[in-house]
Formats: C-alpha cells, sequence, structure tokens
C-alpha cells in the first residue's frame, strides 16, 4: 500500500511538473504532457493505455475474451452507509490472459473514472489503465491482463470519489486476496493487525522448546542418581 501511495505522488508530481513547464511555454496543447500516455477521446470520455494486442511477457495468447458493461451512479451507493457513489459491480472477476473489453457508462451528472493499477509498465504507463467518462456518457476501452494470479485495484481518482464508494477490485485467476474497501465484498477500512504476521509459528516455537527444556531438565536429576 504504501508502495501504491508513493507511486501515485510520484505520478502527480511528475505530471505537475509536465503541467507547469507546458504553461511556460505557453504550449497550444493541453495534452502535451502526457503524451507519454497513450489517450484516446474527447470532452466527453478519453481511454488511456488502451491494448488490444501486445501479450503480457507471461502470456503466449490471448485467453479469453471478458466484456463488461459497468455503469457508474449514486444509485448504486444506495444501502451502503457513507457512500455517495457506486458501480453496477465493483468486482470484476477474468481468467489469466484476458483480453478484457469494459464500457463505462457514467449514469450521474458528474465526471467519473474506471481506473485499474498495478499491471505491467512495459505496457500500460505508470501500471494503469483508465476510462474517464463526462456525465450522461460512455466510453468501451481494452487491454490484456497477465497471466498471474492477481487482485489489483479498481476506483475512481477524482477527488473523494473512492472513499465515497468508487472503490473495486479486478480478480485475475484466483486473485491475491481481497482488497478492503471493496464495496460489498469487504470492509470499509483497512483491518489492522495488532500482531506481527508470524506470531502463531513463534508460539508455537516457544512452545516445543518450552517442553524439549522443561523434560532435559525433569530427565537430569534421575540421570544423575544412577550414577
Ligand atoms: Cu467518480
Amino acid at each position: 500500500m504504501r508502495h501504491v501511495a508513493a507511486s501515485l505522488l510520484a505520478g502527480l508530481l511528475l505530471c505537475g511538473f509536465a503541467d507547469a513547464r507546458d504553461e511556460n511555454q505557453a504550449d497550444p496543447d493541453p495534452m502535451a504532457g502526457h503524451q507519454h500516455h497513450a489517450m484516446s477521446g474527447d470532452a466527453s470520455g478519453t481511454v488511456m493505455n488502451a491494448n488490444t494486442d501486445r501479450l503480457p511477457r507471461d502470456c503466449a495468447a490471448v485467453g479469453e475474451e471478458a466484456n463488461f458493461t459497468i455503469h457508474a451512479g449514486r444509485e448504486h451507493a444506495a444501502g451502503r452507509p457513507g457512500h455517495i457513489f457506486g458501480m453496477s459491480q465493483h468486482e470484476v472477476r477474468v481468467p489469466p490472459c484476458s483480453r478484457v473489453s469494459v464500457t463505462f457508462v457514467n449514469d450521474d451528472e458528474v465526471r467519473h473514472q474506471w481506473m485499474v493499477h498495478g499491471l505491467p509498465r512495459y505496457l500500460y504507463p505508470g501500471g494503469m489503465f483508465h476510462i474517464e467518462v463526462a456525465g450522461g456518457h460512455q466510453r468501451t476501452g481494452t487491454f490484456i491482463v497477465p497471466g498471474e494470479d492477481r487482485t489489483y485495484l479498481i476506483h475512481c481518482d477524482i477527488a473523494q470519489h473512492m472513499e465515497k464508494g468508487m472503490r473495486g477490485q479486478l480478480v485475475v485467476g484466483a486473485g491475491s486476496g481481497d482488497l478492503w474497501g471493496v464495496a460489498g465484498i469487504s470492509d470499509d477500512f483497512y483491518r489492522s493487525s495488532y500482531l506481527p504476521g508470524a506470531t502463531w509459528a513463534w508460539l508455537a516455537a516457544a512452545l516445543a522448546a518450552g517442553l524439549v527444556l522443561g523434560f532435559a531438565l525433569l530427565r537430569r536429576p534421575a540421570g544423575s542418581a544412577e550414577k
């Protein structure tokens, strides 16, 4: 999580520098700072880092064609305390190496995003695939997932939208465990463990060592008495 946060921060800083440079040079193209991203679209919506044919290194071929239509809107937050926004499905499950096409439909009046993080950076700049749609519009974007079992974060990166419900997960194969804060799937908060990860192993080892030591100490007087 700390790594993801650091990446996001670095990305924001880089975008900030790029934007500042563009303003200084009075560049007529407002997207000049983002040319390292493959972007297509207009004011009503964009798809960033689409990939329909380049295979991840661990895929010999495209596995399955997976098509989803996902609606974003306030109605999908109904019945979830503290949530304002939601999606028609907060979890997307696909087999490894699937070619995933998502039609993202925005039923709200505000902009929404469907953004996946943690994808291989040699295919997806910033490790990201991203659809952004203005209110009342829709866009379809396609990307190919890697072959390993892993769970990827999906969210809307517009300020406070993730915190208010637009947080989901893309599960490839068996996944790598549910993320926290996925509506209808996991708790709304990160459940911190107060014990170190290997607590039970250490307890078992300590108990075994105690038993061995105890037997050794108890047997010693008997052994020495036989001499
Ligand atoms: Cu949003």
